[in-house]
């Protein structure tokens, strides 16, 4: 008998609303725990939102409302965009909840009255003299700081003095040192949990595990003028969430006796894999059994943030791709537990790819060939096929390979595993061409081609339907079945599907879509645009040139006009380099330009060929020739 599983994400800050990276992380826990749902186990996922402290407080003041009220009307839109995005949580705690408060006040009490094993209390008081960054809600040291800053939020700290009560981490830090190092905690990927040993190494500190003079939090019920600090009574959602102090039987089933998991990115690390493990062994529970810390996305290679206008509303995606498309999109970008960059204009094309024309085209031709030719009556298995055997050994293998990525969180594995079949089975499709074979009087083998096609289909529905939910009752719905169908043994078996079935399509499940990207002549995706394919690539005649003279592009914030001699003549170029460059600094540099392209008009202005340059993130450099070429000197 497997153990219950409970998984969780974080519970978000409902200063804003929320965004891919929040829906990142919720969409990575409903389809863990949808594959976990497959295999037959019981399972609670729990999300939330993180409703105290000042950054909440500021916010709500900023918009001219009480916090309670700022808090109801944010929290709304959590609520809806996991709905939209098909997100199906067990809990939903807010920290502002009754039961929150009244499991914070019990955890806080236990842990006041708690002594450790020398007999030293877990709580006292003291004063905290320092840096805060409200932002982070995080309290800082001035060896953190870079450039004086807060190094996330790029915002000089508040300097603090106030009385705070501590929390004696330092009693605890051997014993959860052998925990993390035995895996009795199992913090992964490796890398974070090197990472996490070595903050032990760096030494950590008793923290403050309150606030004095904030208001909107938590009293603490040993004394009424301070509130908890907002991370230790964010980190409690994880037991309040699930009846601490409230419901003994079910804190049992899912704390003590499930298999445990946190989700989340890893720029929470140290409050997870040392404070709460920490404030759980000190109040006598319990500590998780895995902490999986996935990574930190861009997006377009620049850090997501509200001032810079990135951000990107998951409901924006919903709008252009659906729910299930947009999940698959998030999740397929870069491989689970990396960093990575998350770019817009690569959406359309993967969805054409991998949705449209592989894994929809699969289903819409089989579908419609058992329905012109078979009076869409699912035919009967044949022998003998051309890769027959090879992919009914895949489709056998597959729910196997797909879990082992699963339960070690490797979800672009999985998905890849699952899209691996889809491949297969397109490539069998053709190879045995059944509409040939119809035409040349055998139609049982065709049927017996259509007949492993369509259960491949079955068994890719059911292993990506964690993923993809409503597309893949759509597919199923395709060949007759409903979510009853739904399970990790029937994916396990082949000849499921009972010969004779009806078979009815309409439409395609995943339509093409334009690719928007070809059309947009916003001066933006100009420059993006400057990047060559291959093949245009080997056709590109480069040559160093110099620039003679810079201006910049009147009304257009990143463009300079740049006078060039390429050698045999002098010309004008138009560059995406004014946020980089001044005039005077790019004048007189030699540099590196595509010479042989259509002239072009940007912003208006004559454009006659691209330079070369080198970009991450906020950092542009223009590619030079190293030495002295003339002007005109070709680079191949
Ligand atoms: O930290 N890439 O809340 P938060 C990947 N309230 N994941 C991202 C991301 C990105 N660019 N941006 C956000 C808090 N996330 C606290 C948590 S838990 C006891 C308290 C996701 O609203 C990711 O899961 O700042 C990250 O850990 C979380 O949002 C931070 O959410």
């Amino acid at each position: 008998m497997q153990r219950p599983f409970y998984i969780t994400t974080p519970i978000y800050y409902v200063n804003d609303r929320p965004h891919i990276g929040h829906a990142y992380t919720t969409i990575a826990a409903d389809l863990l725990v949808r594959y976990q749902k497959l295999t037959g186990r019981e399972t609670f996922f729990l999300t939330g939102t993180d409703e105290h402290g000042t950054k909440i407080a500021e916010a709500a003041e900023k918009a001219g409302v009480e916090p309670k009220a700022f808090c109801d009307q944010v929290v709304q839109h959590f609520k809806k965009s996991w709905q939209n995005l098909l997100v199906s949580y067990d809990g939903f705690i807010r920290t502002t909840d009754q039961k929150h408060i009244n499991s914070v006040r019990k955890l806080l009490t236990i842990l006041n009255d708690a002594r450790t094993e020398s007999g030293e209390p877990i709580i006292y008081s003291g004063t905290y003299e320092g840096l805060y960054c409200t932002a982070c809600e995080k309290f800082l040291t001035e060896r953190e700081l870079v450039d004086g800053v807060c190094p996330d939020h790029k915002i000089p700290p508040t300097v603090l003095k106030e009385k705070n009560y501590f929390f004696r981490l330092s009693a605890y830090l051997d014993k959860l040192k052998k925990l993390i190092e035995t895996d009795q905690l199992m913090i992964r990927p490796q890398e974070r949990r090197r990472e996490v040993l070595g903050l032990f190494e760096q030494g950590l500190t008793d923290f403050s595990a309150s606030r004095e003079k904030v208001k909107w939090g938590i009293p603490l019920p040993y004394d009424s003028s301070q509130v908890a600090y907002v991370w230790i009574e964010a980190l409690s959602n994880y037991i309040s969430g699930i009846g601490y102090g409230d419901d003994e039987d079910q804190f049992d089933k899912w704390w003590r006796n499930a298999e445990t998991v946190h989700l989340m990115a890893k720029d929470i690390l140290k409050f997870h894999c040392i404070w709460w493990p920490a404030m759980l062994m000190a109040a006598g529970l319990p500590i998780p059994d895995k902490i999986f810390l996935h990574g930190y996305f861009t997006v377009d290679g620049e850090k997501m943030s509200k001032t810079l206008g990135n951000q990107i509303d998951p409901n924006d995606m919903i709008e252009q791709f659906g729910p299930d498309a947009t999940r698959y999109l998030l999740q397929t970008q870069y491989p689970f537990g990396a960093d990575g960059d998350i770019q817009k204009s690569r959406f359309v094309a993967k969805y054409n790819s991998d949705l449209a024309n592989d894994l929809g085209n699969l289903v819409s031709r089989v579908a419609k060939m058992i329905m012109a030719s078979f009076d869409g009556k699912l035919p009967k298995p044949a022998e003998s096929l051309d890769g027959g055997d090879e992919i009914i050994a895949e489709a056998e293998k597959l729910p196997e390979t797909v879990m082992a990525h699963i339960n070690k969180f490797k979800i672009l594995a999985a998905i890849e595993a699952v899209l691996g079949l889809v491949r297969t089975a397109n490539r069998f499709f053709d190879t045995n061409a059944p509409w040939k074979l119809v035409k040349n009087g055998s139609p049982d083998k065709a049927g017996g081609v259509l007949y492993i096609c369509a259960e491949a289909i079955r068994i890719i529905a059911t292993l990506i339907s964690p993923v993809m939910p409503s597309k893949s009752l759509e597919i199923l719905g395709v060949l007759g079945l409903g979510d009853e169908a739904l399970s990790l043994d029937n994916a396990r078996t082949f000849y499921y599907l009972e010969p004779g079935c009806k078979i009815k399509i309409k439409g395609s499940v995943f339509p093409r879509l334009k690719d928007e990207k070809k059309k947009d002549k916003t001066e933006k995706k100009i420059i993006d645009n400057n990047l060559l394919d291959t093949s245009e690539f080997a056709r590109a005649e480069m040559v160093v040139a110099e620039v003679i003279s810079a201006e910049r592009v009147e009304g257009a914030d990143r463009l300079l006009k740049l006078q060039i001699d390429i050698g045999s003549e002098k010309r004008q170029i138009v560059a995406g380099v004014a946020q980089f460059y001044t005039p005077e600094e790019i004048t007189g540099k030699k540099i590196v330009v595509v010479k042989n392209l259509k002239p072009a008009k940007i912003r208006g202005v004559e454009s006659n060929g691209i330079l070369l340059a080198a970009k991450k993130g906020k950092k542009l450099c223009l590619v030079v020739p190293e030495g002295d070429l003339p002007p005109g000197a070709a680079i191949n």
